[in-house]
């Protein structure tokens, strides 16, 4: 049997569908910040300068929605997560990462997830900059998690030694949501 190329209950989508809790938040790049803190040896803020400058990734991938799309084929630009973690260097019991994003949201993942080579932190969708509503001036995406764990308008990795549940984890969704097991919800 060859591998299925959409996960279990999912319906393809060419439509890009916006769904986030809250307004839409609006950020000038002179203003932007990127934390990175917790677990880490330098805990350290990156301007928006400064975070274009370290090394870039490309990633073409699927995604999944919760709610039952999916859409084949997205294209992103944007920053390895990799390298951010290089320059801050996680404390060896770090295993955990909250991605925080504007208007208090937070997505918990394991910090594989961000080293996946799969996962960016994103600034441009589909050959232009990342739209606001979904995310821009940039985001965390991360296409092997069902999609509610791609932050949107990204503000931070706060590195852990324990897993502790985010935004929509607090709410019912499955910790770790892989959408090839169906980890929709608790
Ligand atoms: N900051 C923030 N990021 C978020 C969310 C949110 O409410 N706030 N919702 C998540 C959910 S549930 C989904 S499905 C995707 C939707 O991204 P899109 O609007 O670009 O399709 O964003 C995720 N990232
Ligand atoms: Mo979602």
């Amino acid at each position: 049997m060859p591998e299925p190329r959409v996960p279990p209950n999912q319906t393809v989508t060419r439509l890009f569908p916006v769904l986030h809790f809250g307004p839409v938040p609006r950020v000038a790049l002179d203003r932007w910040r990127f934390r990175v803190f917790g677990l880490v040896r330098r805990p350290l803020e990156f301007s928006w300068e400064e975070m274009l400058q370290l090394r870039p990734k490309t990633v073409r991938a699927d995604i999944h929605c919760v709610t039952g799309w999916s859409k084949l084929d997205t294209e992103w630009e944007g920053i390895d997560p990799q390298a951010v973690l290089e320059v801050a260097e996680p404390l060896p019991e770090a295993r955990y990462v909250m991605v925080h994003g504007m208007n208090q949201f937070t997505a918990n993942l394991e910090l594989d997830d961000i080293l996946a080579p799969d996962t960016v932190l994103a600034h441009r969708f589909a050959g232009a900059p990342l739209a606001a509503e979904h995310g821009g001036p940039m985001r965390l995406v991360v296409p092997h998690r069902y999609f509610w764990k791609s932050a949107k308008w990204v503000t931070g990795f706060e590195l852990m030694a324990e897993d502790r549940p985010g935004f929509w984890e607090e709410r019912g969704y499955h910790l770790r949501g892989d959408p090839w097991q169906e980890e929709r919800y608790w």
